[in-house]
């Protein structure tokens, strides 16, 4: 096989710029223009709207390519991705036009190629005319995401680059991915689909290879190598070359792969490779994780479980949902998601949900969540929509679908494939416009057409229709009792952070509280006279209308009016932080009727207000920090009723923990008032209320007390939480005094040791330079008690440098 691989610098043109400038691919036209300065920086300022209005123009990449053609024998052109809407031309001559960024599109270029020197043109004309042009042909009115350009449903492009309510109006465009030029001398390898089957000794893979085979008369051999995750070969095998092969192999002492927390990622490789004459034509090589996914609906006391089983055991789903990672999709490196996926595994994240208005992830993204034991709830990209099922359409989502699936199947991370978001929820519940019409197209789309196309290409897959729904066919999509839920009450309905426990879904798909991300980051795209919440800049940078009121509104339920608009950025993330936590641990409480939590969302595409963990310049908010602790396997909740505290401890392991229970009620110096020492057993996979407390409180001493909780297993580990019968906002705290003294461990390795006379809430530790770490951060000291925080940094760090904020420094 010979590939050429077209990727590198290309010319890029257009009626917007007065003389062509580099473009480099796979890219887009927004990166492009912005290294070249001929657009300002989008995330900064309003720029957005500006820079929105240059993909009003069409732009044109170009390059050229040496050909010796007496050496090909059948050339193929591979985009793994245009954004969006194209024509391409090969030496002037039309060769397709494609419009949609989701699939992979590969061209015959036989009659296309000359000899020497060939060019290539790609015309990726404006997404903006596109979907206008589109509204006004189909003129009808659906239902659709009000924060995103109207018109969005007409182009399969990620519908949030159209904006939504955290993300900003900027479509680009361009060769977002690989692109080359493929030439098979005999065949090549289309397909390989692995089909695992389970027994108590061993797993049975049937491995099915699709060939194009281009000339049926030569002889050919396809092998196959298998390799345990230790690379040493257990197993080669080779058949005559079909267009259709079957392997049937057999692996004994199979070492199973499991989500974090549950046992190791162990991965085998598959190698497959074309031979022809003896000498190698092509080769695809892929990873698998041995392992049984299923989603359990049990009937059951309280309706049917919604739980993902993992090799039969039932895994608690605790994680988030994952947005595109940068607005600019050429930013997003394997590197990026790295630091970000390695962030959420290290929080106790073990399952993330792809939100269906986004991009389906690269193959990198999936690589890493198999490394990291994160399962993936995939959501096809359909999002708070109503489509309309032209011919052309459904021959679009069609080719997208399966492509998307022969390319993510086997990955051991996969556990369920989803046909949108909320679109089932929109068309049973909202009043959208032309509602019968809306149902109809609903139905077709996601319960006749996409899971044909699923089963087939991915039999073993199991497919939900909706995120939420309760099985399909409009039956109450968004029931406590089944399926999944997203629960909303809490933030866009207003209500205080208690309506959590007012709920009792089977698996939480969505919940979440906006917060604003660090001065830092604020700091990238506001001037210092921007710096009020209302101001218009900082309201550019919210997209959820009417969000900085509702954050405001959550301060004052949670916290005192705070002094000043740095301070007014730490207690935002508190309300998130505290909010998430209070319905994360409710609903760990309910271990096996609630069996998922999933919040809204892990991370952003831009600098914004919004309901992320990790902001876009991956700096973690309070909610990252408290996510680590809410999400442990093993986790003290305490009830609070009034004056009451149930002590619960969760533990989601596989196996019983014993260890001593020790609860303190104290007042902010340290002063013990009441306590108490228990053995406790904490049942495996579940939640075990230990024990319940009431204790009798004047109005002054619950705005003085705070009870401590820890637990201590007979394997040395300890877990703890806290909680005060009052809102943070009437504690009486005192000034905590907070010594610290840094200490560096090597070169960049340090320890900040902390000690307080009095207690402090939300210890925050910061450094004035980025790419800093903290084992813990937002945590609270307890007075008298050392306390050490491990920080990693690639500059070194000055104690003098060191910042320590609580909730104390917050009130005047
Ligand atoms: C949801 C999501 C998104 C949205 C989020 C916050 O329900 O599906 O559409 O961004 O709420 O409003």
């Amino acid at each position: 096989m010979i590939q050429i691989d077209l990727a590198g610098t290309w010319r890029l043109t257009s009626a917007f710029l007065e003389q062509p400038i580099n473009g480099r691919v796979p890219g887009s036209v927004y990166f492009d223009l912005l290294q070249a300065g001929m657009i300002p920086d989008p995330f900064v300022g309003d720029n957005e709207y500006a820079v929105r209005e240059v993909m009003r123009h069409d732009f044109t990449y170009m390059r050229t390519f040496m050909i010796n053609a007496s050496e090909l024998h059948h050339p193929e052109i591979v985009f793994e991705g245009i954004d969006t809407v194209s024509e391409i031309r090969i030496n002037h001559q039309l060769l397709a036009q494609t419009c949609n960024m989701h699939r992979r599109y590969r061209f015959d270029l036989r009659d296309f190629l000359v000899e020497g020197e060939n060019e290539i043109e790609v015309v990726l004309r404006s997404p903006i005319a596109y979907i206008e042009e589109r509204t006004a042909f189909f003129n009808r009115r659906f239902y659709h995401a009000g924060d995103a350009m109207r018109g969005f449903i007409y182009l399969r492009k990620a519908s949030s680059m159209f904006g939504w309510d955290w993300g900003p109006q900027l479509p680009d465009a361009g060769i977002w991915r690989d692109i080359y030029i493929e030439d098979h001398r005999f065949a090549r390898i289309d397909d390989v689909r692995v089909k695992q089957t389970h027994s108590s000794e061993e797993v049975v893979l049937d491995i099915w290879v699709d060939s194009e085979v281009i000339h049926p008369d030569s002889t050919g051999m396809i092998s196959l190598e298998l390799e345990d995750p230790s690379v040493k070969s257990i197993g080669s095998y080779a058949q005559a070359l079909k267009n259709h092969n079957h392997f049937q192999v057999l692996i004994s002492e199979p070492q199973l792969w499991w989500p974090v927390g549950y046992g190791d990622q162990p991965l085998y490789t598959v190698r497959l490779s074309l031979h022809f004459d003896g000498l190698p034509e092509s080769e695809k090589t892929m990873r698998i994780g041995l392992r049984t996914i299923e989603i359990r609906q049990d009937v059951d006391p309280w309706g049917k479980s919604f739980a993902i089983h993992v090799n039969q055991v039932p895994v608690f789903a605790k994680g988030a949902n994952y947005i595109i990672e940068d607005n600019l999709l050429a930013r997003q490196t394997y590197d990026t998601t790295r630091d970000l996926l390695t962030a959420a595994a290290s929080a106790n994240h073990n399952a993330l949900r792809v939100w269906g208005g986004g991009i389906y992830p690269p193959d990198y993204f999936y690589d890493l969540c198999d490394e990291l034991g994160i399962l993936v709830w995939q959501d096809l990209m359909f999002s708070c929509a109503v489509y309309e099922l032209s011919d052309a359409f459904v021959s679009e989502i069609e080719h997208e679908v399966t492509d998307n699936l022969q390319r993510i199947r086997h990955h051991a991370c996969l556990a369920l494939i989803c046909g949108n978001n909320e679109n089932e929820v929109a068309v049973t519940s909202w009043h959208v416009p032309n509602e019968k019409l809306s149902q109809e197209l609903y139905l077709r789309q996601y319960e006749q057409l996409i899971p044909l196309w699923v089963e087939k290409a991915s039999p073993e897959l199991f497919y939900w229709p909706s995120s939420p729904s309760s099985g399909g066919g409009l039956d109450e999509p968004n029931s406590e009792e089944r399926g999944d839920m997203h629960y909303w009450g809490v933030w866009h309905n207003n209500e205080p952070i208690t309506g959590y426990r007012n709920v009792n879904p089977r698996f939480m798909s969505e919940f979440g509280i906006q917060s604003f991300p660090c001065i830092e980051t604020v700091s990238y795209f506001a001037q210092p006279e921007d710096l009020n919440i209302f101001s218009y800049v900082m309201e550019c940078h919210q997209k959820n209308q009417t969000a900085n009121d509702k954050i405001l509104q959550y301060i004052g339920k949670l916290f005192r009016y705070p002094k000043d608009f740095p301070s007014l950025l730490y207690v935002s993330q508190l309300i998130q932080a505290e909010g998430v936590r209070y319905g994360v641990e409710h609903w760990r409480r309910q271990y096996g009727r609630t069996m998922g939590t999933l919040y809204w969302q892990l991370n952003d595409c831009w600098p914004v207000a919004s309901w992320s963990a990790i902001d876009y310049f991956h700096r973690k908010k309070a909610l990252f920090y408290h996510s680590r602790k809410f999400f442990a396997p093993l986790m003290i909740s305490i009830e609070e009723k009034d004056t009451e505290a149930g002590i619960w401890i969760v533990n989601d392991r596989l196996s019983d923990i014993e260890g001593i229970l020790q609860w303190e009620l104290m007042d902010f110096s340290g002063h013990v008032i009441e306590h108490g020492t228990l053995s406790a057993i904490a049942k495996k996979q579940s939640a075990t209320l230990i024990t319940k407390r009431m204790f009798s409180l004047s109005q002054v001493e619950k705005w003085n007390r705070v009870l401590r909780v820890i637990y201590r297993t007979c394997t040395s580990e300890q877990v703890e939480n806290q909680v005060s019968f009052a809102p943070d906002k009437h504690l009486r705290l005192i000034r905590p005094e907070i010594k610290t003294r840094l200490i560096q461990r090597d070169e960049s390795r340090y320890e900040c040791q902390l000690e307080s006379a009095h207690f402090a809430k939300y210890v925050v530790i910061s450094f004035p330079v980025d790419g800093v770490s903290y084992s813990d951060n937002y945590f609270h000291l307890f007075p008298n008690e050392k306390r050490t925080i491990e920080i990693c940094s690639m500059n070194a760090l000055q104690e003098a440098e060191m910042e320590i904020q609580s909730l104390f420094d917050t009130y005047v």
